[in-house]
């Protein structure tokens, strides 16, 4: 760790109060350009820890920067991770209120739920696939705190990796009853296709994203909890939206879900 915890705690205030009064800021690493992965996970620990103690409930767990049109799209090479908590829920068919975020962008995800713990090192699919109880579409809505999405990696850990809202819901199946490299995902934005892709761009296969998020917290002696559900990454590039918006996203043989921008 290159920074002290007063630095760490200050850090995930800024990057809190931004998120909670849609503004944006520079990004961190401006100021602390020798701050480590540790503290990047460290402060964005603290914003949970922030939420947690105003009675937020984790709701799930994120993947991010797993698809290459992602990484490309943001200039990065190495997955993220993060965390949802109720708050960022939207029902199904429900509305996002355009005016408490900075710039959102959607991105369809295939959504993990477990049955069984996982706890790395040494996940891979198999371990996954046998410890998960179903999947369903999902979409993300992120939110960079980073003015005009522009970031390090450091930087976007430390602001729980974007995350804003999300919604799922659709037809979730067993693992068995479809092929996750070739489900096809079509996303809509007011009635215009805009993104178009397949599982395998998820690291070759979604499953690959939940392991790496497993084996990355088994090095910090954490697991993930059974129950708990997993967005592994946007499949396509993230698709700006505005008020007005209706944005709908269909997954081979699992249904679809949607949210208005209002
Ligand atoms: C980082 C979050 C990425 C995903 O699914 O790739 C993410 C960003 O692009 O702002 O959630
Ligand atoms: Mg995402």
């Amino acid at each position: 760790m290159a920074l002290n915890a007063t630095t760490i705690a200050g850090l995930a205030e800024h990057l809190e109060s931004c998120e909670l009064q849609a503004r944006d800021t520079l990004k961190i690493t401006d100021e602390h350009p020798d701050m480590d992965w540790d503290d990047a996970y460290a402060i964005q620990d603290e914003i949970l820890r922030r939420k947690l103690a105003r009675g937020a409930k984790v709701a799930g767990l994120k993947a991010g920067l797993t698809s290459h049109a992602k990484m490309k799209q943001m200039g990065v090479e190495t997955p993220v991770f993060g965390f949802l908590v109720d708050g960022f829920g939207v029902p199904e068919g429900g509305e996002v209120k355009v005016g408490e975020l900075i710039h959102p962008k959607v991105e369809p995800e295939i959504c993990f739920v477990l049955k069984k713990a996982l706890r790395g090192p040494g996940c891979h699919i198999g371990t996954v696939l046998a410890a998960t109880d179903f999947v369903l579409p999902g979409i993300e809505v992120i939110d960079s705190r980073y003015r005009d999405f522009k970031f390090d990696l450091k930087s976007v850990v430390a602001d729980n990796t974007s995350a804003s809202r999300f919604v799922v819901g659709g037809q979730a199946q067993p693992v068995s009853a479809v092929d996750l490299r070739t489900l096809g995902v079509v996303m809509e934005k007011n009635g215009e296709i805009v993104s178009i892709g397949a599982g395998a761009a998820v690291l070759g296969h979604p499953a690959a994203a939940v392991a790496m998020l497993a084996n990355h917290l088994g090095q910090r002696d954490r697991e993930i909890p059974a129950g708990t559900m997993i967005m592994s990454g946007g499949v396509t590039e993230a698709v700006a939206v505005q008020a007005g918006d209706h944005v709908s996203l269909r997954i081979q043989g699992l249904g679809g879900v949607s949210l208005r921008f209002v």
